[in-house]
């Protein structure tokens, strides 16, 4: 059995594969290293602190040496990387974190794995196994009537984010060709579900509908997204490390193309069912409109819209589905009421997160190290 280290693990949807990992594979080990910026969450991991088989190492992957040295240390054979920086408009404002970790990170990582499985020989080749976690987005923009995009549709990234994933791919598909590493990548659509940082348009809406506070919806609200539950995703993954072939790029999607103005609706009607029928709910919740016997649809703000903003993703699974039998379990409806009855159900998680109170807390439970006191 794979023992992994997972980079990004206390982030969104690394959080979400590690808790999914673990329970699907009860003798693998797993480390994950993460730096902990504002989008990871220390405490998205508590749970599995007293299990001897989870490690957490604070860390930036981008520190010279270091994976190298857990990789050696720990015996491990697999690297899943999600470490990132991840939201666009924040490479909007600010690119160079986003060069830095995106694609000098992944450097580092890749030359760690090289030397630890290539040069010393810790691993042998046919047990090794390099999973880069990317994004859709490095395909660029759909027209409304262009198919979704497939594996060999051409680069033509839009965004500083999307950029330097489309470089840190590159990187990837490099070290195998070159270097013989055994690498796989998946490109993944729109993801979203428990744990989701509440800048994302999913999480953003749900809080800001609960706090009755604006929904700001960029443009004409008219842009697409294909929208994938993270536990299908963590499937997903787990698909391709088992049966995926060396070398490969796999496209990963739920088929669930939506307009962002026809996500908020939805979530607005999810959220108003849930206060109606809940007087208790409701009363948590005395600012939303639901609350007041009002529709959520009226926080609903069209602002500026995103500069450069894609107006269409869609993405084609059928590679992954036809060499590993992977397709995804929820439907949109399905998966947007799961994620909706997360948030309802973990009101101090994203109350933490948003006020940064949950610092404190990893504070006195962990230090500076990350290490389970
Ligand atoms: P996220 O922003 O929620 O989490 C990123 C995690 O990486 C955080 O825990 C953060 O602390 C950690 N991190 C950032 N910089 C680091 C560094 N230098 N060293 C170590 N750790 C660092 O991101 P996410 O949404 O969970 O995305 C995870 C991966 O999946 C990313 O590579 C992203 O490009 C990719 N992806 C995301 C989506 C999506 O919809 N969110 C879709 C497709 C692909
Ligand atoms: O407040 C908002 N209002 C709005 O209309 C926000 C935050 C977003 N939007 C729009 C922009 C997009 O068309 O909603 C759509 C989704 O936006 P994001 O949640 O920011 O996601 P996106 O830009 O599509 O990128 C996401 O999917 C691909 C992830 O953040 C990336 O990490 C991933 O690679």
């Amino acid at each position: 059995m794979a023992d992994l280290l997972v980079t990004g693990g206390a982030g969104f949807i690394g959080a979400n594969f590690v808790h999914y990992w673990h329970a699907a594979h009860p003798s693998s080990r797993i480390v994950v290293l993460d730096a902990l910026t504002y989008a990871g969450n220390r405490a998205n991991l508590a749970a599995l602190d007293a299990d001897p088989r989870f490690t957490f190492v604070h860390g930036d992957i981008g520190t010279e040496g270091l994976a190298a040295d857990l990789l050696r240390r720990h015996a491990l054979d697999t690297v899943v990387h999600f470490a990132a920086e991840s939201h666009v408009d924040r490479s909007i404002l600010g690119p160079d974190a986003f060069l830095q970790t995106n694609i000098m990170g992944t450097h580092e990582l890749l030359k760690a794995a090289r030397q630890v499985w290539l040069e010393e020989q810790r691993v042998p080749r046919d047990r090794a196994r390099f999973h880069h976690v990317s994004t859709d987005e490095v395909y660029g923009s759909l027209s409304f009537d262009d198919p979704p995009f497939v594996e060999t549709t051409p680069y033509a990234p839009n965004s500083p984010y999307s950029a330097s994933k489309a470089a840190s791919d590159h990187l990837v598909r490099a070290y195998h060709h070159t270097y013989g590493l055994p690498v796989t990548t998946t490109n993944c659509s729109n993801n979203y579900g428990p744990w989701h940082f509440p800048e994302k348009l999913i999480p953003l809406l749900i809080v800001n509908v609960l706090l009755g506070r604006a929904i700001p919806v960029y443009g004409d609200g008219r842009n697409v997204r294909d929208w994938l539950y993270v536990e299908d995703h963590a499937r997903a993954i787990d698909a391709v490390l088992a049966r995926g072939r060396v070398g490969e790029v796999y496209n990963v999607g739920g088929r669930a193309e939506a307009a962002n103005i026809d996500i908020v609706r939805t979530v607005c009607a999810l959220v108003d069912d849930r206060l109606r029928a809940d007087a208790a709910l409701a009363g948590r919740f005395p600012a939303s409109p639901a609350s007041a016997g009002a529709a959520s649809t009226t926080l609903i703000t069209y602002v500026a819209d995103r500069p450069g903003h894609d107006r269409r993703y869609a993405i084609a699974p059928d590679k992954l589905t036809a060499e590993t039998g992977w397709t995804p379990r929820e439907t949109l409806s399905t998966g947007l009421a799961r994620t909706v009855d997360w948030f309802l159900a973990n009101e101090p998680w994203w109350r933490g997160v948003m006020d940064g109170s949950y610092r404190a807390w990893i504070d006195a439970q962990y230090g500076a190290t990350g290490a389970a006191r």
